[in-house]
C-alpha cells in the first residue's frame, strides 16, 4: 500500500477520499487554491500544498502543478476524484512518466471511451447491446438524413464528443432533419472543436440506470445498479440503489454487459457504464442500451457503498496499489435500498440560479451520511460547484430509505444561503416517486408543484420573534431579563424582503404573546420546546447578527430590521452620519434646516472615555437630527441625516 497520496481535487470529494486513505494508514496531500486555503479538505489532509489563484484553469486544472506538488511531498500516487483531471488522458500519461501512479484507470482506457461513436464501435464488438443508429464516418447532410430514415423517427441527433445534453437534436420528422443536424453541429463545433455527429433511434420515457463496475486490470466485477433518472436539464439530484422495478433477469443482463464493456479495455479501478433504458413498457431485459462509460468515482458512489458494504474508495486505493481485485462476484450482494440527495446552494425560484454565500449554520441530522466539503463558517465560492453536501440514508426497503430521506432532509439545518432543500423535499414526498414511477422527464413535467415557495406559518414567524428577543430558551427573571419594562416590545422582522411588526407581550418567562397583524399566537415553553396555539412548534432556530432561521422543515429566514440600522445603511451613500463605536451623545451642534460645509462639527460623541468628533464629510443641508443630547447608541446608528443643498 502506498505511504503517501496526493488529492487533486477540492470539496466532499477530496474529504471522502482523504477519510478513507486515513483510515488505510495513508496519509494525504491536499491541494488548494486562493480562494479554498482554509477549506475542509485542507485542513483534514496531512499537509497541503497551494497550487495557484481561485480560477481553476490556474490551479485545480494544472496537470504540472499537481505532479510537482506530489514529487515535492514525496507522494507516490494521485487520486483524481471526479471532475477536473480525472478523465484526461494526457495527465494520465505525464503522472506515470513522472514515476508516479495514476489511481485510475489506463490513459488508453481513458481514450477508448473518450468518444461515443468509437466507444459504440467497441461496445458492439464486446457484445454489448448498443442504441440502434448510425455511428459512422460518412457525415455528408444527404447520407445522415437517409440514416435517420433507415433508423426510422424520431431520432436523436448527437455529437460525438458532447456531454450533458449538449449538441443533442430530436428530430420527429424527415423535414425537420436538415436544420436540426446544422444546428446540433454548430452547438457540437462551438462547445468540443468537434463537429461530428451520430444518429439514434429516440427512446421515449428514458430512464438512466448505471452499473458500477470495478476492474483490477486483468477481471472486472459489477456491485449492481444506480437509478439517476431523477434529473433535471442533466443535472442529477436524487439517486437511487438498486433501480426501483429492476428484474433479477434484468439486473444480471446489465450487469453482464456491464462486465464485457470493462474487460474489453483492461479496465483498472473503479468505473460507470450508463445505459439508457426504454421504461415505456416497464423495465425489460432486452430494452436496455449502453450510452457512454464514465472513468472515474462518481458523485453518486455512496448509494452503492450502502447497499454493498464496499468503500469503493478503498478498493480504488488497493487495486491501484497492485492488489487484485477484493471480492469475487459471488461475494457481492444487496443489502436493503439507499438514496443519495444532493443538497446545493441554489435559488430554487430564480429558475435554479447557483447561489453563493457564508454558511453561517450547518447541521446534518444523525441518520444519515452527509459528504460534505464545508463547515459552518465556510463559504460557498462563485467559482467552483455549489453543492454544500450529498445526504445519503439506507433502508431496508425502498419505502423505509425514502421516509428516512425525507426525515434527513427535514432536520437539515442551513443559514447563510439559499439552498434547494424545499424542492429536494417536495421530491422526497412526489407520489410517482414514492411509487418507483421515475423517468428523465419527471421534474420537468411536475416543476410547479415541485418548486411551490413553503408557507410560512404564524408559529414559525413567532419563533423568529421569540429568538429575536432572545427568548428562545424562555426568560430569565433573575438575572438581566430585560423585558420588565416594558412587558410589551414591538419587533420588525423582514421575511423574503417584506416586513411585518409583531407585538410581543411577555406574560411570564415561560409564557408570549405575539400578535402579528390581526392574528395572537400563545406561545409556551415545555419541557419538549416552545409550543404555539398548544401546537409543538419549530424544533430548532438560530440568530446570527441580525438574521435569524428556523428550522421546520425547511429552513425559514428573516432579518430584524432595526430602525436605526436602516437608516445607518444610507450612510454608504454619504448621507447618513453614524456613530462610529457605541457611546453617549455628548453635545449636537445643528439642528433641521442647517446649512453645513465639509469639515464642520455636528455633534460629540463620548465613547471608551474619550471624546469624538463627528464632522461633516461633504457641505450640505441638516435634513434631520435623529439622537438626542444624552442618548446612549449603538455602533452604526444613524445620528443625522444630510441632504443636498439643492434638495431642500
Ligand atoms: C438519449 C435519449 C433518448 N434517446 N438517447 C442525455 C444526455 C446523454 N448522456 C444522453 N441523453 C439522452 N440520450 C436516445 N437515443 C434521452 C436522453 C436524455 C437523458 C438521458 C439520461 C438522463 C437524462 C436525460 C434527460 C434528457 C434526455
Amino acid at each position: 500500500m502506498f505511504d503517501k497520496i496526493l488529492i487533486a481535487n477540492r470539496g466532499e470529494i477530496a474529504c471522502r477520499v482523504i477519510e478513507t486513505a486515513s483510515r488505510m494508514g495513508v496519509r494525504t496531500v491536499a491541494v488548494y487554491s486562493d480562494a479554498d486555503a482554509n477549506a475542509k479538505h485542507v485542513a483534514l489532509a496531512d499537509e497541503a500544498v497551494h497550487i495557484g489563484p481561485p480560477q481553476p484553469a490556474e490551479s485545480y486544472l494544472k496537470g504540472d502543478v499537481m505532479i510537482a506538488a506530489a514529487l515535492a511531498t514525496g507522494a507516490q500516487a494521485i487520486h483524481p476524484c471526479y471532475g477536473f483531471l480525472s478523465e484526461n488522458p494526457d495527465f494520465v500519461d505525464a503522472v506515470e512518466a513522472a514515476g508516479l501512479v495514476f489511481i485510475g484507470p489506463s490513459a488508453a482506457a481513458i481514450r477508448a471511451m473518450g468518444l461515443k461513436d468509437a466507444a459504440k464501435s467497441l461496445m458492439t464488438k464486446a457484445g454489448v447491446p448498443v442504441v440502434p443508429g448510425y455511428h459512422g464516418d460518412n457525415q455528408d447532410p444527404a447520407h445522415l438524413a437517409q440514416e435517420a430514415g433507415k433508423i426510422g423517427y424520431p431520432v436523436l441527433i448527437k455529437a460525438v464528443a458532447g456531454g450533458g445534453g449538449k449538441g443533442m437534436r430530436k428530430v420527429g420528422a424527415p423535414a425537420d432533419f436538415a436544420q436540426a443536424l446544422a444546428s446540433a453541429r454548430s452547438e457540437a463545433k462551438t462547445a468540443f472543436g468537434n463537429e461530428a455527429v451520430l444518429i439514434e433511434k429516440y427512446v421515449e420515457k428514458p430512464r438512466h440506470i448505471e452499473m458500477q463496475v470495478f476492474g483490477d486490470g486483468k477481471d472486472a466485477v459489477h456491485l449492481f445498479e444506480r437509478d439517476c433518472s431523477l434529473q433535471r436539464r442533466h443535472q442529477k439530484v436524487i439517486e437511487e440503489a438498486p433501480a426501483p422495478g429492476m428484474t433479477p433477469e434484468m439486473r444480471s443482463a446489465m450487469g453482464e454487459a456491464a462486465v464485457k464493456a470493462a474487460l474489453a479495455i483492461g479496465y483498472k479501478g473503479a468505473g460507470t457504464i450508463e445505459f439508457i433504458i426504454d421504461a415505456s413498457d416497464g423495465l425489460r431485459a432486452d430494452r436496455f442500451w449502453f450510452m457512454e462509460m464514465n472513468t472515474r468515482l462518481q458523485v453518486e458512489h455512496p448509494v452503492t457503498e450502502a447497499i454493498t458494504g464496499v468503500d469503493l474508495v478503498e478498493w480504488q486505493l488497493r487495486v491501484a496499489a497492485g492488489e487484485a481485485l477484493p471480492a469475487r462476484q459471488a461475494d457481492l450482494a444487496i443489502n436493503g435500498h439507499a438514496f443519495e440527495a444532493r443538497l446545493y446552494a441554489e435559488d430554487v425560484p430564480a429558475g435554479f440560479l447557483p447561489a453563493t454565500g457564508r454558511l453561517t449554520h450547518l447541521e446534518f441530522p444523525a441518520g444519515a451520511r452527509a459528504d460534505s466539503g464545508v463547515r459552518a463558517g465556510d463559504a460557498i465560492s462563485p467559482f467552483y460547484d455549489p453543492m454544500i453536501a450529498k445526504l445519503i440514508v439506507h433502508g431496508p426497503t425502498r419505502a423505509v430509505a425514502l421516509k428516512r430521506l425525507e426525515r434527513a432532509l427535514a432536520a437539515t439545518e442551513v443559514a447563510g444561503s439559499v439552498t434547494n432543500l424545499a424542492f429536494l423535499g417536495a421530491l422526497a414526498r412526489h407520489e410517482g416517486f414514492a411509487r418507483g414511477d421515475v423517468d428523465t422527464g419527471l421534474i420537468e413535467r411536475d416543476l410547479a408543484a415541485l418548486t411551490v415557495e413553503p408557507e410560512v406559518s404564524d408559529a414559525v414567524r413567532a419563533m423568529a420573534v421569540l429568538v429575536a428577543l432572545g427568548l428562545e430558551r424562555g426568560g430569565d427573571w433573575s438575572t438581566g431579563f430585560t423585558l420588565w419594562e416594558p412587558l410589551a416590545q414591538s419587533i420588525v422582522l423582514a421575511e423574503g424582503g417584506v416586513e411585518f411588526t409583531a407585538v410581543a407581550r411577555v406574560l411570564s418567562p415561560r409564557e408570549v404573546a405575539i400578535t402579528i397583524g390581526d392574528r395572537c399566537v400563545a406561545c409556551r415553553l415545555g419541557a419538549a420546546g416552545w409550543s404555539f396555539d398548544n401546537v409543538v412548534g419549530p424544533a430548532n432556530a438560530v440568530r446570527i447578527g441580525q438574521d435569524i432561521s428556523v428550522f421546520a422543515g425547511h429552513g425559514f429566514h428573516f432579518t430584524l430590521a432595526d430602525p436605526l440600522q436602516r437608516l445607518g445603511d444610507a450612510a454608504a451613500a454619504g448621507n447618513v452620519i453614524e456613530a462610529p463605536m457605541p457611546g453617549l451623545v455628548k453635545a449636537v451642534f445643528v439642528s433641521a434646516g442647517d446649512v453645513v460645509k465639509t469639515g464642520d462639527r455636528l455633534a460629540i460623541l463620548e465613547a471608551m472615555k474619550m471624546e469624538h468628533v463627528l464632522t461633516s464629510a461633504r457641505d450640505g443641508v441638516v435634513a434631520e437630527v435623529l439622537v438626542a443630547e444624552g442618548a446612549q447608541v449603538e455602533p452604526h446608528a444613524a445620528l443625522i441625516r444630510l441632504e443636498e443643498a439643492n434638495d431642500a
